[in-house]
């Protein structure tokens, strides 16, 4: 029996993926192809009403969807891969803490900024629209920057799958140059998650382009 994760390349679900890797669960991707709009068919919305990916459906046949919340369900699921810190432990609240804030103030904006034409009536607001949204995106990413207390991982514990989470979430909106700037923790960080043994066979597949070496 096999997790089965509906997804698309370089998109959330590889957050999912890199944690099922991790875990080494047996999954076989299902390509939703957001450039095609795949999110928006019918059949899609019979798995994911939201029409938005990740969704995972699990060996006993339930469907999770919401990143964090699969994310959680995959660490209470499967203990012995430890994908965060102790329950009850001082490390796992600020995994949390870092968790809640990219999948609730910061994923959010990836919407805004890829589908400015879905936030305004106006079609020439699209530019205006996604300028605010990079603005936001780039104030709450300082706050994950100055979060990241380990070197190169979020905890001083190690990694963790916030770290994946972060590393996946921090490549979108078009923020390279500033990224590599202004958040130098973050991509020691994703250089980390990228190179791990069973992370970087995945990463090389969703980022070829945006590999480890890139990083230094
Ligand atoms: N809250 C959702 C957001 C998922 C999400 O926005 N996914 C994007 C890809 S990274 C998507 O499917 N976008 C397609 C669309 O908005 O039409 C989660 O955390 O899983």
């Amino acid at each position: 029996m096999s997790y089965l994760l509906y997804g698309c390349r370089r998109s959330g679900s590889l957050a999912v993926e890199l944690a099922l890797a991790e875990i080494g669960a047996p999954h076989t991707v299902h390509d939703v192809d957001l450039e095609a709009e795949a999110q928006r068919s019918a059949d899609y919305a019979a798995v994911n009403p939201r029409r938005k990916v990740p969704a995972l459906v699990t060996p006993a046949g339930e469907t999770l969807t919401e990143s964090a919340a699969i994310l959680l369900t995959l660490d209470e699921r499967h203990p012995e891969a430890a994908l965060l810190p102790a329950r009850g432990s001082a490390e796992r609240a600020q995994a949390l803490r870092a968790l809640l804030l990219v999948a609730t103030e910061i994923y959010p904006l990836v919407e805004i900024n890829d589908y400015p034409e879905r936030f305004s009536p106006r079609p020439e607001d699209a530019p205006a629209v996604r300028e605010r949204a990079r603005e936001h995106w780039r104030e709450r990413w300082l706050l994950v920057e100055a979060m990241i207390r380990g070197e190169p991982f979020l905890l001083p514990g190690g990694f963790c799958v916030v770290d994946a989470y972060i590393a996946v979430v921090s490549r979108w909106a078009q923020q390279d140059a500033w990224r590599r700037r202004y958040l130098p923790r973050v991509e020691r960080l994703t250089a980390a998650v990228a190179a791990r043994p069973r992370c970087a066979p995945i990463w090389q597949r969703h980022r070829p382009d945006d590999t480890p070496a890139r990083f230094s």
